[in-house]
Formats: structure tokens, C-alpha cells, sequence
């Protein structure tokens, strides 16, 4: 029985420390996210520009994350457990829908409906036709003020011009998604876990639930 973990929270919301605590404490497979490759796709750098014209670029930033996430989840297990961080039910129910929906947030409805449309068309054929399945969603909650500052603190380039308003909004559909669970289906269990605390709280909070997580069908 194979067991697929997924790392979800809004940007900054400590993903990576998860990860590597679980990389570093176990022999479990641990999948960190893709960025680096959207930075460099030949020399083009997709994440920067979709942070600078969003309207322009979000479509083609888009639709190479959701390939780089296909690899993640199509890669032969090499164990038991695999941990990935974020996902592409992620990827498309959070950050596209945040381009395509029109609201008062930066970044929102600058997608095009085709674009939206077309996107979504090869979504749904992935999901239907490949194993795209995760077994347990575990969701780093924030608040989008303690992800804005650690975001400054970490000075990433491209994302010096983010605004609280776009985290906000990143929140604002994680929460619909997962904790209401209004806006797409949820088809397996949902771990909440503070993550406003520092890292070292952080790790104990972890450790704590180590056994939960790294056992999704204990959940149910
Ligand atoms: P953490 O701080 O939680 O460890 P991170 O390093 O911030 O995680 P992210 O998962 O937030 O890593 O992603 C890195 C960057 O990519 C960040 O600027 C958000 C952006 N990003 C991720 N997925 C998407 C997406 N589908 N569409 C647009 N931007 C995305």
C-alpha cells in the first residue's frame, strides 16, 4: 500500500521546514516543490514574470506547474510514503482559480475564460485518466500577516512585490477549500495544523503528530 502526502499552506507558510524535518527524521520520500524549475525553463524565468503581468504571463506559468506537479505525482514511489509539497489540486484550485476569479484582490481575474477554460480541460483529463490521488492533505494554517512577514524577511526576488492583499486572498481560498470545504471536493482526510508559532514550536508541533501523518488511514 503506497500512502501520497501533500504539504499545503499559503506562501511562507513553512512548507519547507516541514519537509525537511520529515526528510531528516525519517526514510520516507520527500518531493520538495518544483520552483526551481519555473524560475529556469531554459533561461526564462516564468514565476518572475507572472509576479511582474500577471494578466500576461499567468497562463503559460499555469500551464508548466501543472506539468512539473504531473511529474511529481506520476514518479514511481521509491518508498512506502511520499511527502510532496503542495499539489496540483493546489496548483489549479488555488492559484488559478485566484487568476481567473474577479474580487477586489491584486492578482485576481486576470485570467481569461478561455485560458480558465482550457486549463481546466486538461486538468480534468489528468485527473480522469491518471493517478493524481493523495490519501492525506496536511494544511499548514496561517494568517496571511505572519506569512507577509516572514515573506519579507526571506527577501526572494520575485517576490519582493507581493502584497498582504495577495496573501490574503491565497488564504481567503485555502480556507474555502479545505476548512469549509465549499469550493472543490475534498476526497480524503484533512489534518489542520496551526503554523503562526517559530520554528522550534514548529518541529514540536510535528513530532507531536508525527504518527498521524506518516499513517493517513489512522485518520478515518
Ligand atoms: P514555504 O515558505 O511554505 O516553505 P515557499 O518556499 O514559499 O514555501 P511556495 O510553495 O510558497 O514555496 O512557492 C514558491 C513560490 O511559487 C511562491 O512565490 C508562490 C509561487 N507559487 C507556487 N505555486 C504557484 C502557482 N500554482 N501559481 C502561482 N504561483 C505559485
Amino acid at each position: 500500500v503506497f500512502y501520497q502526502i501533500c504539504i499545503e499552506g499559503n506562501i511562507a507558510s513553512g512548507k519547507t521546514t516541514c519537509l525537511d524535518y520529515f526528510a531528516q527524521t525519517t526514510s520516507i520520500e520527500v518531493l520538495t516543490e518544483p520552483v526551481s524549475k519555473w524560475r529556469n525553463v531554459r533561461g526564462h524565468n516564468i514565476l518572475g514574470l507572472m509576479y511582474q503581468d500577471a494578466s500576461r504571463w499567468g497562463i503559460t506559468l499555469q500551464t508548466y506547474i501543472q506539468l512539473t506537479m504531473l511529474e511529481q505525482h506520476t514518479r514511481p514511489m521509491i518508498s512506502s510514503v511520499r511527502m510532496m509539497e503542495r499539489s496540483i489540486h493546489s496548483a489549479k484550485y488555488i492559484f488559478v482559480e485566484n487568476l481567473y476569479r474577479r474580487s477586489k484582490h491584486v492578482a485576481s481575474g486576470k485570467m481569461p475564460e478561455v485560458d480558465y477554460v482550457v486549463l481546466t480541460q486538461w486538468f480534468d483529463w489528468i485527473k480522469n485518466n491518471t493517478d493524481v490521488s493523495v490519501d492525506l492533505i496536511v494544511y499548514l494554517q496561517t494568517s496571511p500577516k505572519v506569512c507577509y512577514e516572514r515573506l519579507k524577511r526571506r527577501c526572494r526576488e520575485e517576490e519582493k512585490i507581493i502584497p498582504l492583499e495577495y496573501l490574503e486572498a491565497i488564504h481567503q481560498l485555502y480556507e474555502e477549500w479545505l476548512i469549509k470545504q465549499t469550493l472543490f471536493k475534498v476526497s480524503c482526510p484533512v489534518l489542520v495544523i496551526g503554523a503562526d508559532h517559530d520554528m522550534q514550536k514548529m518541529i514540536e508541533k510535528y513530532e507531536e503528530n508525527r504518527d498521524q501523518i506518516l499513517n493517513p488511514y489512522n485518520m478515518q
